[in-house]
């Protein structure tokens, strides 16, 4: 019996007893086997596990027995494009260390997790250099190479997007990119420091005071980043621009066993002996900030060596020996802030420094910042409290001392990574005569842990707009195209996320809205703020409220829900700086520190003027969205294979959860329903005229002629448009063909009338 399924992707083929298939299989994704009996509609599979199943037509899908023992390079070569054909093909790839893998234009990219030194060396760049896309095999080199042929050839700027999970390999891919711009686009080693020398060094630096151990990833970036690289009309690199999206500030108090804080402060410790005098520093488990994890080294990883390259990063980007003095001193001090622990006062609820060794602390902590050690501590065990009679000096009891003294290590914390990229930035250069640009894009990916508070809402919410800008560019362009062009065309679905957008982000009446107006008002707590997000997304489709939970709420986002808990989101939107944390730094005698807490003036010093993260990262988005919308994008979807960061392991399930998140298989499908190859009439005549020269004797329409170039050869299910052709999978391969046999026979006839002319 032989029964026609249709796929999901649009093949039909035929099933039948003794085919390879594949089946599901809720541990390993998809397995192979063999069919034994169709019955109603059914098929026993003999599994290669020697396991028999029954399973209804529909859900399995025929295996290419045929399929290249290596794969192939791009997937729209596959003879079945189907998820298991899809899988198959990543799996035999990344066995034989070939990591990357093209869908279209979409690279492709498994973490190998391990060094392949080779595949990035100068040989490897050497022959990426022109290689017209596809030639070669599937490279990061390649895309960064087509973006800059692109911007040199149509004077347009182009952006590489880097996605994916932590730990995926964003950031590494990132690193590749740009060592490879800078070697097309450097100069020839000249005196001093070049700007692609800066723009490379910068990445040492952000690293050493943004990334992190965490439990996904050994080298986590706990930032999002986006650098600009300027090119001027040699296509030379003449400037870059780094912008930098939310600092996971929290890790500066904050650690779980086994993560790490950031890794500055590990560096210092491990610093030479004379610093570690200096900064009176020791064992980083001696640190408060430090020791709430056992986790104090990396393993293959020396902090002492990473501090010294970084000391020299650092004095690539150009930043000053005395700035950089400043900066570690700065960490150091904010390791001391931590140590300083609070006991009761004497009056009811003060509090005072504990005891010796935190005084200790606390003095130098002060010597550290050049302040006053008894300003410091007045700014964190009291409050200024200012009333229309008075001046009050109000105590804080211990408790609220501690999340002061947390407050202000957060705060300068962050100010001194803000100051880096500000530095890094003044110090590469901007070119204000820029004929275009480069950017690449290292965000965090899509996050959905057990616990999820406003930094995952962040992310997801970022998530949610790349989500769109890859869907615009790869579906809605690809449908507008065929509605320009009035061809005749089934519009293939895909899930647009416009509405979990609108939930965020409308203004008025979206999440982020709604918590700025929960933050100005004094009275709100957590509970006020998520009964009126129940209260107003009551109908929603993409809000839910948990029914075991009075304060958590979930989004359905595009890549799946996620439960946030609301119980931080008021006090983490706040952008507020306590005026007496501001007076004391902004008064120090060191103008560093100083220079990290300028003065606001006097009418918003004291009045502590409401400023949200929500709303500014929603206009750094914003932002981000309209550089990107004008550029031409290319896109690399990062992927990881395992959870336990080691080589050779390929867990199916977790893979293809990813390429479904990463709108990779979305992207495999319209291009394969759709017309993957168009070319303008003139262009399609001039390429294939000659397999149909009398369709152009005398005068004729060029439109009239394609069509029939292409049914003379017998070609079915193409498209005329009104400037183009659209063809379908495969007979761009066949035309070519066919025009290759032309050639060739032609070739054969001149050669003999020459002969027979001699
Ligand atoms: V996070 O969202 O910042 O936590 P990333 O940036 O996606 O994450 P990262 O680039 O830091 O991940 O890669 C994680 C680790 O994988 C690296 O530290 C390397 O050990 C390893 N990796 C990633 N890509 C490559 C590669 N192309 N070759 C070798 C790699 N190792
Ligand atoms: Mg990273």
């Amino acid at each position: 019996m032989v029964v026609e399924q249709f796929l999901e992707f649009g093949t039909a083929v035929n099933i039948i007893v003794g085919s390879h298939v594949w089946v599901e299989d809720p541990d390993v994704a998809w397995i192979d086997g063999e069919v034994k009996k169709i019955t109603n509609g059914e098929a026993e599979i003999e599994r290669t596990d020697g396991k028999k199943v029954v399973r209804k037509l529909s859900t399995i899908y025929p295996k290419d027995v045929e399929a290249q023992a290596a794969g192939v390079d791009d997937m729209t070569k596959l003879s079945y494009l189907h998820e298991p054909g899809v899988l198959q093909n990543l799996k035999t790839r990344y066995e034989l260390n070939e990591i990357y893998t093209y869908t279209g234009n979409i690279l492709i990219a498994i973490n190998p997790f391990q060094k392949l030194p080779h595949l990035y060396d100068s040989h490897m760049m050497q022959q990426y250099k022109g290689a017209p896309f596809g030639e070669l095999s599937p490279h990061v080199f390649a895309i960064a190479d087509v973006a800059y042929r692109a911007m040199v050839h149509e004077g347009k700027s182009n952006s590489i997007l880097v996605s994916g999970e932590s730990g995926a390999g964003k950031t590494e891919t990132t690193k590749m990119l740009m060592r490879y711009l800078a070697f097309l686009g450097g100069r020839a080693a000249t005196e001093g420091r070049t700007v692609e020398q800066q723009v490379l060094g910068s990445n040492p630096v952000l690293e050493a005071f943004g990334n992190a151990k965490t439990v996904r990833n050994n080298n986590s970036s706990r930032f999002g980043k986006f650098v600009e690289i300027q090119f001027d009309k040699h296509g030379r690199i003449s400037g870059a621009a780094i912008r930098t999206y939310l600092l996971e500030r929290s890790r500066v108090c904050q650690i779980s066993d086994p993560e790490r804080n950031y890794h500055c402060f590990y560096l210092l410790c491990a610093a030479p002996q004379e610093e570690i005098e200096k900064y009176k520093l020791g064992h980083p488990k001696s640190f408060r900030y430090l020791n709430q994890s056992k986790c104090f080294e990396l393993v293959g990883v020396s902090d002492a060596e990473e501090y010294l390259a970084t000391r020299r990063a650092m004095d690539v980007v150009g930043i000053s020996k005395e700035d950089q003095e400043a900066i570690f001193r700065v960490v150091a001090s904010i390791l001391h802030l931590g140590n300083i622990d609070f006991a009761k006062g004497q009056e009811v609820d003060s509090s005072v420094i504990k005891e010796e060794k935190s005084k200790h602390h606390l003095k130098t902590a002060a010597e550290l910042l050049m302040c006053d050690h008894v300003a410091l501590e007045d700014a964190l065990c009291k409050r200024v409290m200012i009333t229309p009679e008075e001046v009050i000096k109000r105590s804080l009891d211990p408790r609220s001392a501690e999340i002061s003294r947390d407050g202000l290590a957060k705060t300068i914390y962050s100010r001194l990574f803000d100051w880096l990229v500000d530095k890094i930035n003044v110090s590469i250069g901007q070119d204000p005569n820029s004929k275009y640009l480069i950017g690449v894009l290292d965000i965090y990916g899509f996050e959905s842990f057990k616990h999820n508070s406003f930094e995952q809402f962040c992310i997801n919410y970022t998530n949610e707009k790349l989500q769109q800008h890859f869907n615009q560019h790869v579906f809605k362009m690809e449908q507008e195209e065929y509605k320009r062009e009035a061809i005749d065309w089934s519009y293939i679905e895909f899930v647009d996320n416009q509405d979990v957008l609108d939930l965020i982000e409308k203004k008025p009446g979206g999440i982020v809205a709604l918590l700025d107006e929960a933050c100005m008002f004094p009275k709100s707590t957590h509970e006020t703020f998520s009964n009126k997000l129940y209260q107003t997304f009551k109908v929603h489709k993409r809000f839910v409220k948990p029914k075991l939970s009075r304060t958590d709420f979930i989004i359905s986002h595009y890549a799946g829900e996620v439960q946030y808990q609301s119980n931080q989101f008021l006090d983490k939107n706040k952008d507020y700086i306590v005026p007496e944390h501001q007076d004391l730094l902004c008064a120090s005698k060191c103008s560093f520190v100083a220079g990290l807490f300028p003065s606001l003036g006097e009418e918003t010093s004291k009045s502590s003027k409401f400023s949200s993260i929500g709303s500014r990262f929603k206009l750094q988005l914003q932002q981000l969205m309209e550089t990107l919308n004008a550029t031409e994008p290319h896109y690399i979807r990062c992927v990881k294979p395992n959870n336990l960061l080691k080589p050779a392991i390929f867990e199916n399930d977790n893979i293809m959860r990813q390429l479904r998140c990463g709108g990779v298989l979305e992207a495999i499908r319209i291009s394969c329903a759709g017309f993957p190859t168009r070319r303008p009439f003139f262009e399609f005549i001039h390429r294939f005229g000659l397999l149909a020269p009398e369709v152009l004797e005398g005068s004729y329409d060029e439109k009239v002629a394609c069509k029939k170039i292409l049914e003379k050869w017998g070609l079915k299910g193409f498209q005329i448009g009104k400037t183009k052709v659209f063809l379908r999978a495969g007979q761009m391969a066949e035309l070519d063909a066919r025009r290759a046999e032309v050639l060739n026979n032609a070739a054969k006839v001149i050669q003999r009338r020459i002969r027979t002319h001699i």
